[in-house]
């Protein structure tokens, strides 16, 4: 089989991606490992950044978006006796808005079988071959047990951090960079009305919680646990519990309203980022090249950003232009970096930590941000306000 572009993955990025290069007219073939119903009920993110609505305005997504998300100004940042709202509009100019992950890949997933994208899901034993030279090509086994091989002008590896991209640019010399952090997010789905009308981070000395939400009737919640917790130690009551002291019942008398939990998780917090984003015809997008703890809401919007990058540039490459692509991986890598430092400095300012001069430190760069209009526009620029090209 013959194709332009094979895409590796079929999360956020790869079907972006595949969007993107099929509005150009180039010939696309995605496989990804999963079934489609399990990709599109990953809960995931939560938050879409002003460029990450742009960029899904041309993939012909943007008005599902208003029409079905919803548009908040900013977030309250929060410590014991103290709530500040941080109003991105009016420091920079742009807003965010509300809109689960799950429901991009979903609208993408629709967008897809208009186009008649060739996807191929369930597949197994994918492996990648000849990326340095100008005929890469993929095999894998199809849910038939059939043995293919696709061969491209390129190959796109979207397919998340335990993929086979990744290893494949690591083997050529890539490197990497890694941060563990010494606790995890346990996260909650609950059928309640939100709380709060925006997002609240929440810094306090029994560990760090985020109320945020789905819809006006599902939130969204997270509170810090120590790294390794099993799901099972936290009892639904123990969550509210600890929910409502974190996000500050009290304050001018408001109250966090429990309700049923329907979903619960733990996730891991880490930052990682692998460079090159390319080896020859292989280039990455998404969290195969990268990971943040997503105190920053910047996973789903950095993939975005990779890709809005990308697809130009594997057009071109499809049209012929061997040098198309060159400045991919230099590009990409700038707003990595920028959107890497921003999530390590929101994560180490709001999470607990047990040494007293870093606790006084987290409370200082708190106090500075919301009282000083210089402070507020450069979290809310990092948060809502980057441009797909830095
Ligand atoms: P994805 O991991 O979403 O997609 C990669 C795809 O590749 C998957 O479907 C996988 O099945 C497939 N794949 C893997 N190996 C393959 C192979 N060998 N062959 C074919 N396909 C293969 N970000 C936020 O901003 N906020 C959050 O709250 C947040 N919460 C998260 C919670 C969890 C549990 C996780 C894991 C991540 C979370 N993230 C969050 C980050 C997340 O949203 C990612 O940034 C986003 O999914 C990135 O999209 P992709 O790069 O497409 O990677
Ligand atoms: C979410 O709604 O899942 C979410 C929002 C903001 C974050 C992380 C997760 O920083």
């Amino acid at each position: 089989m013959r194709t332009q572009v094979v895409v590796v993955g079929a999360g956020p990025a790869g079907l972006l991606l595949a969007r993107l290069l099929g509005q150009r007219g180039v010939d696309v073939v995605v496989l990804e490992t999963r079934s489609r119903e399990y990709v599109e009920a990953r809960i995931r993110a939560g938050i879409l950044e002003h460029s990450t609505l742009e960029v899904l305005d041309g993939a012909g997504l943007g008005d599902v978006v208003r029409r079905d998300g919803a548009e908040h100004r900013g977030v309250y940042l929060q410590w014991p006796g103290e709530r500040h709202h941080l109003d991105f509009v009016d420091l920079v100019g742009r807003s965010v808005w509300l809109y689960g992950q799950t429901e991009v890949t979903r609208q993408l997933g629709l967008a897809h079988d208009a186009a008649g994208t060739q996807i191929a899901y369930e597949v197994a034993d994918v492996e990648l071959h000849d990326v340095d030279g100008e005929r890469p090509s993929v095999t894998y086994t199809d849910r038939d047990g059939v043995r293919t091989r696709v061969e491209a002008v390129a190959v796109a590896g979207c397919d998340g951090s335990f993929g086979p991209s990744r290893p494949v640019v690591a083997d050529a010399g890539g490197e990497t960079w890694e941060r563990t952090y010494d606790y995890s997010w346990l996260g909650i789905l609950a059928d309640v009305a939100p709380s709060t009308d925006e997002l609240i981070y929440a810094w306090h000395d029994d560990g760090f919680a985020l109320h945020s939400m789905r819809s006006a009737s599902v939130s969204r919640l997270y509170l810090q646990v120590p790294a390794g917790t099993e799901i099972g130690q936290w009892s639904d009551d123990r969550i509210w519990d600890a929910l409502s002291t974190r996000l500050g019942a009290g304050i001018d008398g408001w109250q966090l309203t429990p309700g049923p939990i329907t979903e619960k998780s733990v996730l891991p917090m880490r930052s990682h980022v692998c460079a090159p984003m390319r080896r020859g015809r292989l280039f990455l997008a998404g969290d195969a090249a990268h990971i943040v703890p997503p105190t920053g809401a910047k996973g789903l919007n950095l993939a975005v950003a990779d890709v809005a990058l990308l697809a130009p540039a594997l057009a071109d490459l499809a049209a012929g232009d061997p040098a198309a692509g060159e400045r991919y991986s230099e590009r990409a890598l700038r707003r990595v970096w920028r959107c890497t430092h921003f999530s390590w400095w929101m994560t180490t300012m709001l999470h607990r930590d047990d040494d007293p001069f870093t606790r006084q430190l987290q409370l200082s760069q708190l106090q500075w941000v919301t009282s000083s209009r210089a402070g507020a526009a450069g979290l809310a620029e990092n948060y809502a306000g980057l441009p797909i090209s830095l």
